[in-house]
């Protein structure tokens, strides 16, 4: 068997070291950013008056009395995706209709005016610390209810309740700020002050992340859980990055049908060629939003056949699990939202739903295949691995595996710690040549058509940023 090219060899024509080179692999992952990173699958849960009002987006002008759940339960929450694989849950404690789910000093338009009379974000806090979840927190900037909304002022009442979430609701793993205005929004335009509100949650929490409208993690572009062939981590950071967050974010409640199925997949945000030169680069995740259904807050059928969305309201579990292998194989992570019914608990529609998504998830990687292993030089001599993380030497082509059994799924990991190093890599099984693929960055999913039954699976990398650090590769049957 002749591979053409090893990474080590001629790179395909680009340098496997060098100061530009250095330059992007230099970038990498805060410790806050790792943390988030470990956690690859984990939900929202859009909750609020519009669950009462059966809108997307509030106007502002609710009564509190609206919001009336009558069997709230955040247990229950806790239970179902707890038993679906999350690992965290950010609630939306204010959306745009300004109305709160905590308790707060600086507006009575809360839930502690509503029949319920009671903190859902404090009862939440106490249901994942029961469940071993992770809490993380929406906080909409645009408020249609706030009088000061438009005003300097506006900037203080945000930072009073972001101050009060940071410090009244124990360890918050993501603040999440989305990038939504309407247009017009109310006739007022707010000047936000973005570094207040960041430093303010760095201060109270430095170990959360901040999300979307902020540094930490970067907001995939679509709400149909679509990511780029290429997903890079490494990007040019200008203040383009937070704009084209508001451009490309929902500009009206009827919108939203649209942006679920919208594809923002093709541009390049990372290749050499978009890095070359560039100042400021820094490390930026990417996540899918994705909702079970297709809205944010709970509706039923009725509401999706007058609304005329033609697949009816959900999204199944298989369609669930494809973005699931896309997303967390793809260098993203995946935020899914599962929103509660009127009665403040998980439908039995999306519990069957969930169940389906996270009984196809559990049977791909069930069943783990072992196997011997050996760096592989370019005339394929071989160096044992003791280790299954290891750093490819200058010498090496790839990864040779003798695995014990047939396997139809692989799962590579590389070290990210080290930053996002392999750019292209091929993958031969008994010699035969079976695909090439890019990237690899927190996680590539590779799911093959067929069991495959060979003696010996070679991942040759083709092209990588200075020595590729890989920390896993499993193979499942
Ligand atoms: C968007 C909002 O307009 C939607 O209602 C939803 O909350 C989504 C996650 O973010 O900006």
């Amino acid at each position: 068997m002749i591979i053409a090219h090893s990474w080590c060899g001629d790179n395909n024509g680009y340098s496997a070291f060098n100061n530009e080179v250095k330059r992007y692999t230099d970038v990498r992952p805060s410790e806050r950013q790792l943390a988030f990173n470990d956690m690859k699958y984990y939900n929202f849960i859009h909750f609020g008056v519009n669950t009462f009002t059966d809108r997307e987006w509030g106007t502002g002008e609710e009564d509190e009395k609206v919001f009336n759940p009558s069997e709230l339960d955040t247990d229950q929450w806790c239970r179902v995706l707890k038993n679906t694989g999350s690992k965290g849950i950010i609630l939306t404690v204010k959306h745009h209709d300004g109305f709160c789910l905590f308790d707060t000093k600086y507006t009575s338009h809360s839930v502690m005016n509503s029949p319920l009379g009671k903190d859902i974000a404090a009862l939440l806090k106490e249901s994942c610390e029961k469940y071993g979840l992770k809490l993380g927190l929406y906080l909409s900037p645009w408020d249609r209810h706030e009088k000061t909304y438009g005003t300097p002022e506006y900037n203080d009442f945000f930072v009073n309740q972001l101050t009060e979430l940071c410090t009244k609701y124990g360890d918050i793993f993501c603040f999440w700020f989305d990038g939504a205005c309407g247009e017009g929004a109310n006739g007022k335009k707010q000047i936000y002050d973005w570094d207040r509100y960041y430093e303010t949650i760095r201060k109270y929490q430095p170990n959360a992340v901040i999300a979307i409208s902020g540094p930490d993690v970067r907001w995939i572009g679509n709400e149909g859980g679509k990511v780029r062939k290429s997903e890079w981590s490494v990007i040019p950071w200008t203040q383009r990055v937070l704009e084209e967050v508001a451009e490309n974010s929902q500009k009206n409640e009827a919108d939203g049908q649209k942006m679920i199925s919208f594809d923002r997949v093709d541009e390049d945000l990372g290749s050499r060629e978009v890095l070359f030169n560039k100042a400021d680069l820094r490390w930026s995740p990417a996540e899918a939003d994705v909702s079970v259904n297709y809205g944010w807050f709970w509706h039923d059928e009725e509401y999706y056949r007058k609304n005329g969305y033609k697949k009816g309201s959900s999204r199944t579990g298989k369609e669930l699990a494809e973005i699931y292998f896309n997303t967390v194989g793809g260098n993203a992570s995946m935020l899914l939202n599962v929103p509660p019914d009127k009665r403040g608990l998980i439908n039995e529609r999306e519990i069957k739903i969930l169940n389906e998504f996270s009984e196809i998830i559990k049977n791909t990687f069930k069943s783990p295949v072992e196997y011997e292993a050996a760096a592989i030089t370019e005339d394929f001599s071989e160096r044992s691995l003791f280790s299954k993380e290891f750093m490819l030497q200058d010498d090496e082509a790839g990864i040779k595996i003798m695995p014990s059994d047939s396997f139809k799924t692989v799962l590579l990991e590389e070290d990210i710690r080290f930053s996002q190093r392999v750019e292209k890599f091929e993958i031969y099984a008994d010699g035969e040549y079976m695909d090439s693929y890019t990237v690899i960055g927190s996680g590539k999913i590779i799911r093959f058509d067929k069991a495959i039954s060979a003696k010996e699976l070679l991942i040759i990398i083709t092209q990588s940023r200075g020595n590729p650090v890989i920390k896993s590769i499993k193979l499942y049957k």
